[in-house]
C-alpha cells in the first residue's frame, strides 16, 4: 500500500442486478478515484443479509458483482476488490461500534424506515444497525473519502459521528471520512415512479440493470413516466421524470444538460426517450461484452477475490489491534 496516498472505500450490496443508478451514482466515480487514491471496493454481502436472500443466488451474485466491477473499469492492479464476509474484522468492529452508537441515532435513519415498510415481515436488528456495519467498513481502513449516492449521505454522517465520539473517548483512532457525491446523477430516479430512487430491489420495470439487453432497455424507457406539459426542461421538482431522463442521457452521452435541453427543444418525449435508450445501450455495450468475457475466467476472479481479501485483511488487522488496545480488550500476549 502506498502510504502517501489517501484512502477511498466504497461498497455495493449483491442484493440484485446492479442498476444504472449504481453505475452513475457510484461505479463511475470509483473508476476515476482508483487513479489517485488507494481504493478499496467491496461486495458488501453482509449488508445484503439484512433482507432475506436465496443462499445459492447470493453466492453466485457475489462473484458476478465482482466481475461487473471489473467490467465497469475497476482494475485489480490499481485497487483492492474483495468480498466483505472474507474479512471478519468488518463484523467484529461493527459490534464494537454498536456499543458506541445510540438507538435514537439509528431510529432517525430514513433507509431503516423505508426498508421496514417494504419488509414488514422481517424488521430485523441487522436492518436497524446497518449504518453501524457501514461505519465499520469505512473506519477499518482509515478511509478519507467515501464515494456514495445521495441516499447514503445520512449513513455517512452517522459514521462520522461515531468516529468523532470514539476518538474523543479513547484518543485519536479513526480517520473521520468525507463523502464524495457526484455533482450529477447522485440520485437516479425510478423509471416508473420518478419521485422514488431507482433501486435494484424495485419492481422489474422501474430500473434499468447494467446487464439489461438492448430490447429491454428500449422497452423500459418507452414506458418511462414523464408528465403532461410536453416541454423538455430540467426541473427535478416540477418535472422529475423528464429531468431524470436528461440526467441519464447526460451520464451516458457526456453532453451537458444545458446542451441536451437546447438540442431537444421543441421535440416530443418520444424522441427524448429514444435518445436516452440509444445512449444507454451504446454506453453499456462495452461493459456487457467485457462482463461476459470475465465471467468465464473463474480462476482469475477467485484470485482477485482472494488477493483482495488478503490485502484488505492486513490493513484491517492493524486497525483492530489499535481499537482493541484503546478499548481495553485483553491482548493475546500478556
Ligand atoms: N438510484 C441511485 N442513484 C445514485 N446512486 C445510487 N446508488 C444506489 N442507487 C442509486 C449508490 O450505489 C451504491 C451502492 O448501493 P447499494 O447497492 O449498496 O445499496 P442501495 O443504496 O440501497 O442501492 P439499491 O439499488 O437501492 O439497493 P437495494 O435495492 O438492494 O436496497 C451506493 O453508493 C448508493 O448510494
Amino acid at each position: 500500500m502506498d502510504e502517501a496516498k489517501e484512502i477511498v472505500f466504497s461498497g455495493i450490496q449483491p442484493s440484485g442486478l446492479l442498476t444504472i443508478g449504481n453505475y452513475i451514482g457510484a461505479l463511475k466515480s470509483w473508476v476515476q478515484l482508483q487513479e489517485e487514491f488507494t481504493a478499496l471496493y467491496c461486495v458488501v454481502d453482509l449488508h445484503a443479509l439484512t433482507v432475506r436472500q436465496n443462499p445459492a443466488e447470493l453466492r453466485r451474485r457475489c462473484v458476478e458483482t465482482l466481475a461487473l466491477f471489473i467490467a465497469c473499469g475497476l482494475d485489480p492492479k490499481k485497487n483492492i476488490m474483495y468480498c466483505q464476509s472474507h474479512v471478519p474484522a468488518h463484523a467484529e468492529l461493527s459490534w464494537l461500534l454498536n456499543c458506541h452508537t445510540y438507538m435514537g441515532e439509528l431510529q432517525r435513519m430514513t433507509q431503516f424506515k423505508d426498508k421496514s415498510q417494504k419488509h414488514e415481515d422481517n424488521i430485523n436488528a441487522g436492518l436497524f444497525t446497518y449504518p453501524v456495519l457501514m461505519a465499520a467498513d469505512i473506519l477499518l481502513y482509515g478511509s478519507h473519502l467515501v464515494p456514495i449516492g445521495d441516499d447514503q449521505k445520512q449513513h455517512l454522517e452517522i459514521c462520522r459521528d461515531i468516529a468523532i465520539r470514539f476518538n474523543n473517548a479513547y484518543g485519536d483512532t479513526f480517520v473521520v471520512p468525507d463523502a464524495y457525491i457526484p455533482k450529477v446523477g447522485a440520485r437516479v430516479m425510478s423509471i416508473t415512479e420518478p419521485s422514488a430512487k431507482m433501486s435494484k430491489s424495485g419492481e422489474e420495470g422501474s430500473y434499468i440493470a447494467i446487464l439489461d439487453e438492448p430490447d429491454a432497455i428500449a422497452r423500459k424507457l418507452r414506458r418511462a413516466v414523464t408528465d403532461s406539459d410536453g416541454e423538455i426542461r430540467f426541473d427535478p421538482e416540477q418535472k422529475p421524470g423528464v429531468s431524470n431522463l436528461l440526467t441519464i442521457l447526460h451520464a451516458f452521452s457526456g453532453e451537458s444538460i444545458e446542451a441536451l435541453v437546447q438540442k431537444l427543444a421543441g421535440k416530443g418525449y418520444g424522441e427524448l426517450k429514444n435518445a436516452v435508450a440509444e445512449a444507454c445501450i451504446a454506453g453499456l455495450a462495452p461493459v456487457q461484452a467485457e462482463y461476459k468475457r470475465i465471467l468465464n475466467e473463474k480462476s482469475f476472479l477467485e484470485e482477485v477475490m482472494r488477493d483482495g481479501a488478503e490485502r484488505a485483511g492486513a490493513i484491517a488487522h492493524k486497525t483492530m489491534l489499535k481499537v482493541r488496545k484503546r478499548l481495553g480488550l485483553a491482548p493475546y500476549k500478556l
